[in-house]
């Protein structure tokens, strides 16, 4: 089933659907897709990594969790699939693509589906509109880079146990010259200050991806944050994406762009909303200073190349001095079209 989840689109399938070994997985995802090959135009893919994405979903085994949620990355011009990450957008739509399919029951009014992020070990519930059994797609909540209105999907994660929010131990760290905040609030992101790489923050996606020294220092800083992070050796990896920060625009609370690591985010991910929002939150944190925070409790909004992201996130520092974060947030999502794929027959 391709759905709109969010700001991104995906191949929804469920785990019995595909092989279970992985390579032979992604093998079969690339030729599903169209990869390599950067048109995608003999596949599903939309030619842009927010629209070669695929989600597998299957029940789930843990207690209390209806439904695991395997993401993966499927790279538009390399014959690369990743499992480094998930997607807090195509998440929208896993709960709506378990009750097409019979795997959760619709409820009336409204259906809850508790989901465990596969990649991360994250746990969401997903709460969406439901009636006689089905979903409703329909609905007037509007979000910022997609058409029109939808029906509502609160959506919250939290954190795996264990896990750090930020996994150097520290608010924010040198590399490779440059002040950067590390930092996972579902989505590992470093937080930069444009003003360091000579970018006010109201570029376009398009004119940032054409300046190649730009990509160049941020690929050094990024490959670096990787290992600090604990992430290893993330050349091949989609994370951890990049964010430069400017002071807010539009009535926000910061301005972002984000490579996620190299084409440029048109808009911007659900979970590295949440990770944006956490780290603005810390002082001493890259983008703290420049922060326009709400008063009270009101989501923090982020502004994006397409408009502007409320993430509900609220962080708070334990006795040990560690801190930690919570997120929900508001998606939509839409059934695109349900029926049977015919891979290209070889890469
Ligand atoms: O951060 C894009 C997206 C994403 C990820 C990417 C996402 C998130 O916007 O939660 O949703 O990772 O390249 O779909």
């Amino acid at each position: 089933m391709l759905l709109r989840g969010g700001t991104s689109k995906g191949a929804y399938f469920l785990a019995d659907d595909v092989p279970s070994d992985p390579d032979a997985r992604d093998e079969l995802l690339l030729r599903v897709m169209g990869s390599p090959d950067h048109t995608q135009i003999d596949g599903l893919g939309g030619a842009h990594p927010l629209t070669s994405k695929v989600a597998i979903v299957s029940p789930s085994a843990l207690p209390g969790v209806d439904i695991d949620y395997l993401f993966l990355q499927v790279t538009v011009d390399e014959a690369l699939v990743s499992t480094a990450q998930t997607c807090g957008n195509l998440l929208a739509g896993v709960g709506p693509f378990a009750v097409e399919r019979g795997l959760v029951p619709a409820g009336s009014g409204t259906t809850t589906v508790r989901i465990r992020l596969v990649n991360t070990g994250d746990i969401a519930t997903a709460v969406f509109p439901s009636h006689d059994g089905r979903v409703e797609y329909d609905g007037d909540t509007a979000i910022d880079g997609v058409p029109g209105t939808a029906g509502r999907i609160e959506l919250e994660v939290t954190a795996a146990a264990g896990k750090h929010l930020l996994p150097t131990g520290r608010v924010a760290d040198e590399v490779v010259g440059h002040r950067a905040t590390l930092i996972d609030n579902g989505m590992p992101v470093v937080l930069l200050d444009a003003a360091e790489f000579g970018v006010t923050g109201d570029e376009t996606p398009a004119e940032l991806e054409g300046r190649t020294e730009l990509a160049a220092q941020l690929e050094e800083v990024r490959l670096a944050a990787g290992r600090l992070m604990g992430l290893g050796d993330v050349t091949a990896q989609t994370v951890p994406k990049m964010f430069l920060l400017s002071p807010p625009r539009s009535g926000g609370a910061v301005s972002t762009r984000a490579f996620i690591p190299h084409r440029v985010h048109t808009s911007i991910g659900v979970l590295m909303a949440a990770s944006v929002a956490a780290g603005i939150r810390i002082p001493g944190a890259v983008g703290a200073e420049m922060a326009a925070l709400p008063d009270g409790d009101g989501p923090t909004l982020i502004e994006h190349p397409g408009g502007t992201m409320p993430a509900e996130v609220t962080v708070h520092q334990d006795d040990a001095g560690t801190w930690h974060a919570a997120s929900r947030s508001v998606r939509t999502a839409r059934k695109i079209f349900d029926g049977r794929v015919f891979p290209r027959p070889r890469l």
